[in-house]
């Protein structure tokens, strides 16, 4: 007999309170343990949008309330640590590695596991720009194909197209340090950063522009990375100069490949929110389920929330498995 009727039934409270008192650790919380909302981080690119909205379901669905704070991917991390905000569906390693780990290491932060998706966050062009500079995928070709990649814009520099500054602000650097004659065009919204490569594809005009897997392009314009000289393990390439082919300079070489996508929760969410803390602990998205997520938004241009309700129904079972037992009382 759970908690909640034995309180509703005057005749048996004295007995329920007294079986609490005799067996303390055998009874259970009932779920949402709190009337407080778990606050989900919103960030500013597709994916992600769409699992916080799918994740906030699943939590609707186990009985909690739910909130979306939107802050960028920099800012982020310091509210979770504090408990202003209270989970960050995905943490790609490339861009957000150190600022998460910072939390982490002063107990602010829990890391609560990796999907099973790998990720890679770097320049790429579609195919058909090998035509043009047949160089690619090679750093070096930006620099000998730098006027057919030059826009009226950035000439005689090739243009590189990216998306709000703060999601790599090491590109710069990069440039310098390996000397590439490559000017950034950044584009303030993920939706302005792919309207130029469908209005590049559209007229098979050349373009490099920031691109992540796993995403919507994947399954529709295929393309490739451009190959920087690879970083390190330890992640020298950012930390000392003296490491890579450029001997002053930090930050020669792409970013890292085969990278994680975290899930990281605020320190006080398992003692505040037990059950929805197995709920998170259990979600884990492949490469297909985000790239489809993605695509309902930037190649269907479904709503953000659209999308979530359409992957739940198309993934009705896959989500079903990771509601965790203490959800379904
Ligand atoms: C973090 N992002 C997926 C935009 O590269």
């Amino acid at each position: 007999m759970s908690h909640n009727q034995t309180t509703a039934r005057p005749g048996l409270h004295l007995a329920g309170l007294l079986l609490c008192l005799l067996f303390p650790l055998s009874t259970k919380a009932a779920v949402p343990e709190t009337e407080d909302p778990i606050v989900i981080v919103e960030n500013n690119w597709t994916s992600q949008k769409v699992i916080s909205r799918i994740v906030q379901r699943l939590l609707n669905r186990a009985g909690y309330r739910t909130s979306l704070l939107k802050i960028d991917t920099q800012s982020q991390f310091e509210a979770i640590g504090t408990g202003e905000a209270h989970l960050q569906m995905e943490i790609w390693q490339a861009s957000m590695h150190s600022s998460f780990q910072e939390q982490i290491a002063a107990g602010r932060m829990i890391d609560a596991g990796s999907h099973s998706a790998t990720t890679r966050e770097d320049w790429w062009y579609p195919d058909y720009v090998e035509e043009i500079c047949p160089e690619l995928p090679d750093y070096r070709a930006l620099n000998i194909c730098a006027e057919k990649l030059a826009t009226a814009e950035t000439t005689p520099n090739a243009q590189y197209v990216s998306g709000p500054s703060e999601w790599h602000p090491e590109d710069l650097e990069r440039i310098k340090s390996l000397g590439l004659n490559v000017t950034i065009v950044n584009k303030d919204s993920i939706e302005s950063l792919f309207e130029s490569l469908k209005y590049a594809a559209a007229r098979k005009e050349p373009i490099v522009i920031f691109n992540w897997t796993p995403n919507w392009t994947g399954a529709i314009f295929p393309g490739k990375f451009i190959e920087f000289p690879p970083r390190d393990k330890e992640n020298r390439c950012t930390l000392d100069p003296a490491w890579g082919i450029n001997p002053q300079m930090t930050n020669d070489c792409g970013s890292i490949t085969g990278s994680y996508l975290k899930k990281g929760l605020w320190a006080g969410f398992p003692n505040k929110f037990p059950c929805a803390n197995e709920l998170i602990m259990a979600i884990s998205f492949s490469k297909q389920m985000i790239e489809t997520a993605a695509a309902f938004v930037d190649a269907e241009d479904l709503s953000h929330d659209d999308a979530a309700e359409t992957w739940l129904s198309m993934y009705k079972e896959v989500a079903q498995n990771w509601m965790p037992s203490c959800s379904r009382q």
